[in-house]
């Protein structure tokens, strides 16, 4: 396989550790050092959204059932998620990141991809300005952050996940280096790998990077097909021709999962997707952003994939509708046809600065009242932070939204 000449790294990748539990650390010291889970109460049937690294040392992971992470940690302590919060600190890391590029790539509340080769000049090498990023992270918002550095995204993305915990890792350029890193690891590192594709591999006989990259290509796409042979392939050899894209804003923000097993109930998948909605609305307004529109992407069982799109009539950046027109559409205008769902996701699209809006003399005033009430229940979560006020569950006790415990491995 053919690579570029080398050119001097500039890709960086930030994953802050344990995002939502280091917040909850940070603004209540006395969780320090115990474990800890933030999420749904086991007796809201809800689902873990992150685990402190005590209570992971115990099993609990994110996206498991409340109930079971209760049971394998009885002794963890647990904290509601305050969204806004870990929105607000979310712009206060991407502060630190806006001193060294502009060239800037959120991926979540916590993760982004930045490309320093504007910057190099001014402030040395990627590794410099990955460190010192890291460096002032911890200084000014008192989080710690997991830093890839390498020649292409994929790369730092794994780089920045080889030693986490407070991890930084540096891959020089160069196909030699790149192997070195990647041949040992399982392929569900690599991108596109979900549990379902990574069963196909091991069927194959396939469990590392290495038997990938060494697997004759022929062979391969007879046995997964064309594309996704020539894409792994290319993944395994670690190139990666993707640029960051920092473009200005967005044209979404979104969230999606592939589930280790298909879903048939529609319970789960709507708990999902609250989930996922509750975390797209935070990142829009830590953004500073609003969007006109949702879509829902469902794939099923057998590949096959839906989506849906709707338009709201005011411009919103509230979890919840987005909920509300995801779950709509999800209901109404889903064909199952009996299949299980593999993977479910949402994103707001038409986005604009949510300071551009102009306020229409037709606003819905229950839209009003709801961004109040958005904003009271996050500053009774500041304040209190006892988790006695939960957005998820206001909403089941109006909705209903009851499902079982959901078993959906990260
Ligand atoms: P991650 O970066 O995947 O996890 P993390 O930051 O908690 O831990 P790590 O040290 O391994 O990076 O996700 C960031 C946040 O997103 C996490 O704190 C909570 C939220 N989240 C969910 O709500 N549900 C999920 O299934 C996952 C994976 C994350
Ligand atoms: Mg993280």
């Amino acid at each position: 396989m053919k690579r570029e000449t080398v050119k001097p790294l500039s890709i960086l990748h930030v994953d802050l550790d344990q995002f939502y539990a280091a917040v909850e650390i940070l603004d209540f010291p006395e969780l320090r050092g115990k474990p800890l889970i933030v999420g749904g109460r086991p007796d809201s049937r809800g689902v873990v959204s992150t685990a402190s690294y005590e209570a992971r040392a115990f099993g609990v992971h994110s996206a498991m059932p409340s109930a079971q992470a209760a049971r394998l940690c009885p002794q963890a302590l647990w904290r509601a998620p305050r969204m806004d919060r870990y929105a607000e600190k979310s712009r206060e890391v991407r502060a630190v990141y806006e001193r060294f590029t502009d060239q800037i790539e959120p991926l979540s509340l916590d993760e982004a991809f930045l490309d320093v080769a504007g910057s190099l000049q001014l402030f040395g090498s990627a590794e410099t300005i990955g460190q010192r990023i890291k460096n002032e992270i911890l200084r000014d918002t008192g989080l710690v952050a997991s830093v890839g550095v390498a020649e292409n995204k994929f790369l730092a993305k794994v780089a920045s996940d080889l030693k986490k915990p407070n991890g930084f890792v540096v891959i020089p350029p160069g196909a030699e280096n790149a192997k070195a890193v990647l041949f040992p690891l399982a392929v569900s590192r690599l991108w596109g790998v979900g549990p379902k594709t990574c069963e196909r591999l091991n069927a194959l006989g396939i469990f590392k990077i290495a038997d990938l990259a060494t697997a004759d290509s022929d062979w391969l796409a007879r046995r997964i097909g064309e594309e996704s042979a020539r894409h792994l392939l290319l993944l395994s050899h670690g190139i990666d021709a993707r640029s960051v894209e920092s473009g200005g804003m967005a044209k979404s923000i979104g969230r999606e999962n592939t589930f280790a097993r298909d879903v048939y109930s529609l319970d789960e998948m709507e708990r999902e997707l609250l989930a996922f909605a509750d975390e797209v609305g935070a990142r829009l307004r830590a953004a500073g952003i609003k969007c006109k529109g949702v879509t829902l992407k469902v794939k099923f069982g057998d590949f096959k994939r839906v989506s849906r799109a709707a338009l709201f009539d005011e411009p919103t950046d509230l979890g919840e509708t987005l909920y509300s027109a995801a779950r709509e559409m999800l209901r109404t205008r889903v064909d199952f046809g009996g299949k299980g769902v593999r993977l479910l996701g949402i994103a707001a699209t038409h986005l604009a600065a949510a300071s551009a809006e102009v306020p229409s003399l037709f606003a819905d005033p229950s839209s009003e009242r709801k961004e109040r009430a958005a904003q009271t229940i996050d500053k009774l979560r500041a304040k209190f932070g006892d988790g006695a006020v939960t957005f998820g569950r206001l909403l089941e006790g109006r909705q209903e939204n009851t499902g079982t415990p959901s078993d959906r491995p990260k």
